[in-house]
């Protein structure tokens, strides 16, 4: 396993669309497995491969509390089946606007199908921090970041000031 960079805005390769997967095998499992690290390293609670400069849908996950058993989640080719019309706010950040927090309202429960780690078709319902965060993540995978959810002043904003903590690293 290997802690790979994450990509921050503005970089370009976060507005790609990610393509789909055309078979979970060992070396995707090797990817999830890298992105899970990096996930914990960062830290994080969700990642996208396009966050670590891979175009493809794939999305790891552990929305375990600090001090309970790990819980890796692993997504291939998520797709939300339905989505509530009741909407959540939700504080959201992200590995790749390092610092910068604002309010995201999103469907507060999704129904979602994916291939897990061994390949296997799953449905899931989401609702709670696992909604927001699926949501969030699954943004990333058509090349969209929650601050293109906020006015366009508060997204300049954002990427200014992640700018200047870059080239102040
Ligand atoms: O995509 C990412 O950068 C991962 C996010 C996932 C996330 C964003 C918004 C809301 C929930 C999850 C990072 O994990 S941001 C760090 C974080 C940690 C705990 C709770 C919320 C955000
Ligand atoms: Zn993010």
């Amino acid at each position: 396993m290997a802690i790979r960079e994450i990509l921050v805005v503005p970089n370009p390769v976060l507005k790609q669309v990610s393509e789909p997967v055309a078979a979970v095998t060992d070396e995707l499992r090797a990817l999830m497995d890298d992105m899970l690290e990096t996930m914990y390293a960062a830290p994080g609670i969700g990642l996208a491969a396009v966050q670590v400069g891979v175009p493809q849908r794939v999305i790891v996950m552990d929305l375990a509390r600090d001090g309970e058993e790990p819980q890796p989640r692993y997504y291939v080719n998520p797709e939300i089946l339905w989505a509530s019309e009741e909407t959540a706010p939700y504080e959201e950040g992200c590995l790749s606007v390092p610092e910068i927090y604002d309010e995201v309202e999103r469907p507060s429960q999704v129904k979602l199908k994916y291939l897990n780690y061994q390949g296997e078709a799953v449905v899931e319902e989401a609702e709670g921090l696992f909604a927001v965060c699926i949501q969030h993540e699954m943004d990333h995978l058509d090349g969209v970041l929650f601050i293109d959810h906020l006015s366009r002043l508060k997204r300049e904003q954002a990427i200014r000031k992640v700018k200047k903590l870059v080239k102040a690293a």
